[in-house]
């Protein structure tokens, strides 16, 4: 294994070398892995297309670099430790070895199911280590695995099933979610009523719940891979072989399905993952986040596998039995990297120190947040009583589309700065832009984030919609990746990102940045969160709706309507009083805390007949509730 960055020094000399040099960069990264057969080039690439290429004419298998270079060296080491929800039941552990034989026993069981490679495998499982054995199986044999959030409505998964045309469904009798359980066969099979491409059904047997197998279409998991022989030769793949497909929404409905290679992917995952979280031999890392997002698959399945580190897998949520959870949980497995979502944080700080106090946290050297902007509050807090002012914070900013972390600060190395992702990592080459695309140079400048140069695990396409991808992506401002996302720059050139551009709302020709408002009012002492989106308005154009969740239920709603926009009056301008303000006593995220602005706006607009899916949502029965006292 390479030798991490260690000093702020060599961080701005591997930097330097990653720009100056790319392909000699990557080149030096790529060898440190097992290929079948090495590249012929280093990058070919083409924004305007786009298209990007990394090792072209490279073969290999990226489960060949997970598990198979590890036996020698760790076979018996732990690869996944897992932890089941409810605190009862016995946890798991894989090593190595073992997490080898399953995947390759799996891989049999899918191929003995008629999977070739190329199909598209959708994997609808709760967290336990055969969605792990799952995804792995199918990169064996070069099946796509498009894994699918098991939160996800049937809707939902039959709409990703039908767009990725996927042959085989993976999935689970049902699910354990905290005092829930999740009818996952049950879901499946409303789904399956709406798809015409699913073959077979492989069912896990996991909560034992009562579920129908349809003969001829479903079989059970333990059946086959009784069946199933032990060894399997590994898919020899290209480079640019599609490893995997992920749906992310889109500002429209359809959600887009994000694909990703196989070299690349692995070249920067591995790096990013060791670099980042300063991973060292023998850590223990835990990432909080759920496979089904592009963090678990990143950075529980991927990044940590290829760097031959032990991986938690949490199956529950960080509420039950109770708010200490994840504490407990790094107490007894003495986790040493911690990596989780500003929302938890800020859930589970609400919560009291009575629920930290009784846990030993000292194992805890690194942490990590991703997925929104955290909060200065919040990132103190987090930094004092979890890592007890004794570990650096990673604030990781990155994207579905990008693979992997593109501004952090490596843990400990280089500088962190509270609500900051600060500094790009070697080989990311970021830049702000003004409306027409023109580069803002200098320090201490704000405007759109784009990525002007290829990095090796940048998406490459949307399944089946490679216009859709250049229209999102590479169209907005020519030749370069346009990331959706604001950003400021301080006088040290560190990265603050801001929020999305496209919440930016233009009210009688003059932009509002939502997150100014929304921070304006929050200062109100009985305001706790506000959620601002714009709706159309005859002489505005848009006109201001606010969402506004209180501490205590107001005496009087006008009065307080009127205190929240002399706020606003005074800290950013009367153009930005809001023209409606709705008291709510939730508002609509999702389960890495993005507030889902679409169905704000939907209900502002007076369409809240049409919301669309929204089982995407921690709690979808919020929306009933705003929509009952929409203005
Ligand atoms: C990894 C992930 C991507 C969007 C992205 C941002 C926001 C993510 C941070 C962040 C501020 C961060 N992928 N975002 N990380 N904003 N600071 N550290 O979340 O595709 O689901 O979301 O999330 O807006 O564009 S994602």
């Amino acid at each position: 294994m390479e030798k991490n960055i260690t000093s702020f020094e060599e961080y701005k000399t591997e930097y330097a070398k990653s720009i100056n040099a790319p392909e000699q960069f990557w080149e030096g990264k790529a060898n440190n892995f097992t290929w079948q057969k090495k590249w012929d080039t280093v990058l070919q690439w083409d924004f305007t297309k786009p298209e990007v290429k990394w090792f072209e004419g490279g073969k290999l298998n990226i489960t060949e670099n997970c598990l198979d270079r590890h036996l020698e060296q760790r076979g018996n080491q732990t690869a996944i430790k897992w932890i089941a929800n409810n605190p009862n039941e016995q946890s798991r552990r894989l090593s190595y070895k073992k997490l080898h034989t399953e995947v390759c026993k799996f891989a049999n069981v899918l191929k003995n199911n008629g999977v070739k490679k190329g199909d598209r495998i959708c994997l609808y499982m709760p967290m336990v280590p055969e969605l792990v054995i799952a995804v792995l199986a199918c990169a064996r044999i070069g099946a796509v695995h498009s894994v699918v959030f098991a939160g996800f409505s049937a809707k939902a998964l039959a709409d990703r099933i039908n767009d990725a045309t996927c042959n085989i469904l993976i999935t689970a009798d049902g699910g354990f979610r905290g005092a829930k359980i999740t009818a996952l066969k049950d879901i499946s099979d409303e789904a399956m009523k709406n798809t015409s491409s699913i073959e077979k059904c492989i069912v896990l047997e996991r909560t034992k719940s009562k579920i129908v197998m349809q003969k001829g279409r479903d079989v059970w998991w333990h059946n086959e891979m009784q069946k199933a022989s032990a060894g399997c030769a590994i898919e020899i793949m290209d480079s640019e072989d599609p490893l995997f497909i992920l749906y992310t929404s889109g500002s429209t409905g359809k959600p887009k399905g994000i694909q990703h290679s196989t070299a690349g992917y692995m070249v920067y995952t591995e790096y990013s993952f060791r670099n980042v979280f300063q991973y060292t031999e023998g850590d223990v890392y835990w990432c909080t986040a759920d496979i089904g997002w592009i963090t678990g698959h990143s950075y529980i399945v991927y990044g940590p596998l290829l760097s031959g580190a032990t991986t938690l897998i949490f199956e529950g949520i960080p509420t039950y039995p109770d708010a200490g959870r994840f504490w407990q949980i790094v107490e007894e497995n003495k986790v040493n990297i911690f990596y989780t979502a500003p929302t938890a944080i800020r859930a589970l700080e609400a919560k009291g120190m009575e629920f930290v106090n009784p846990y030993d946290l000292s194992s805890l050297k690194i942490l990590g947040t991703v997925g929104e902007p955290i909060n200065e509050d919040a990132w103190h807090w987090y930094g004092s009583e979890i890592g007890k002012d004794n570990c650096p914070i990673v604030d990781t900013w990155w994207q579905t589309e990008t693979g992997g972390i593109m501004i952090s600060n490596l843990a400990g190395v280089t500088p962190s700065k509270p609500t900051f992702a600060t500094l790009p990592l070697p080989g990311i080459q970021p830049c702000l832009v003004d409306e027409k695309g023109n580069e803002i140079l200098g320090n201490s400048v704000e405007g759109r984030l784009c990525i002007k140069y290829p990095w090796p695990s940048i998406a490459r396409t949307i399944y089946g919609n490679h216009k859709r991808f250049k229209d999102t992506y590479f169209s907005v401002f020519a030749n370069k990746y346009f990331t959706g996302d604001g950003a400021l720059h301080d006088e040290n050139g560190m990265y603050r990102i801001t929020g999305r551009v496209d919440d930016v709302l233009i009210v009688s020709g003059h932009n509002l940045g939502t997150a100014e408002i929304e921070s304006a009012m929050d200062q109100h002492k009985n305001v706790c969160e506000t959620a601002i989106v714009g709706y159309p308005h005859p002489i505005k154009g848009n006109g201001i709706y606010a969402y506004v969740i209180c501490h205590n239920t107001p005496e009087n709603s006008d009065s307080l309507r009127k205190e929240i926009n002399d706020l606003v009056t005074k800290q950013v301008g009367a153009i930005a009083k809001a023209d409606k303000i709705q008291f709510v006593n939730g508002l609509p995220k999702t389960r890495s805390g993005k507030i889902m602005r679409r169905i704000l706006r939907k209900i502002a607009a007076g369409e809240s007949d049409n919301l669309g899916d929204i089982s995407t949502l921690l709690d979808p029965t919020v929306v009933e509730e705003i929509k009952i006292t929409a203005q």
